[in-house]
């Protein structure tokens, strides 16, 4: 009785930790980077902008270098999507209330949101510069064929950035909305209150999550 019950134990425990091992590297490590802090964000769309985007941003951090990975849904295709870090407000995403009046339309600016999420941080760009100078830089930025982005860098951030993101201060913001739903960054809010030579549509927030 002994011998088999332990033959039994010892077969249970080898049937239970072979999956879990496999299930564990899958889910949580990323090659070449094992053991790295992982933060992510739940990318809710901002209604109030006519938004339906959602997905999910990770980052594994190691000090001030940083693994990023971004997935969203129904933003509109084919366009760019300013997508960034934003530092120093409350560590949240606005909500509705937040909204102004723009071209005498309901919508949240970016500059709506500022207490919620605080200032661009980090530009999440392509290639290229990734700082708050490249916030705007329209041609190093997701065009989300087929209206999804699919996003993976590894880049390096400011200090700044790193320790707001370790302090639940850093909120990621993917921006471009069809608020009018005419499938263009068009002129029914106006210019945008970042740059007057872009459509407010251009660079309104579409999905925002903190990182946790
Ligand atoms: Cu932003």
């Amino acid at each position: 009785m002994q011998i088999r019950r332990a033959t039994t134990c010892a077969a249970l425990a080898t049937a239970v930790l072979i999956p879990l091992s496999a299930v564990g590297a899958h889910a949580d490590d990323v090659p070449g980077y094992p053991g790295m802090e992982k933060y992510t964000a739940d990318l809710a769309p901002v209604t109030v902008n006519r938004s339906q985007a959602s997905g999910t941003a990770t980052i594994w951090l190691d000090d001030t270098t940083a693994h990023v990975r971004i997935t969203v849904d129904d933003v509109l295709a084919d366009h760019p999507h300013a997508q960034h870090i934003h530092i120093g407000g409350r560590g949240e995403c606005p909500t509705d209330y937040d909204a102004g009046i723009h071209n005498g339309k309901r919508a949240l600016s970016t500059l709506d949101g500022l207490e919620a999420y605080g200032g661009v941080e980090t530009s999440i760009t392509t290639e290229g510069d990734t700082s708050a100078a490249s916030a705007l830089a329209i041609d190093r930025f997701p065009t989300a064929p087929d209206g999804m982005i699919d996003y993976d860098r590894t880049f390096e951030l400011s200090q700044a950035a790193a320790d707001a993101v370790r302090a639940g201060n850093a909120v990621v913001v993917i921006h471009g909305i069809d608020y009018d739903g005419d499938g263009t960054y068009g002129d029914v809010l106006g210019p945008s209150d970042l740059d007057p030579n872009l459509p407010m549509e251009a660079t309104n927030p579409a999905a925002c999550g903190p990182l946790v």
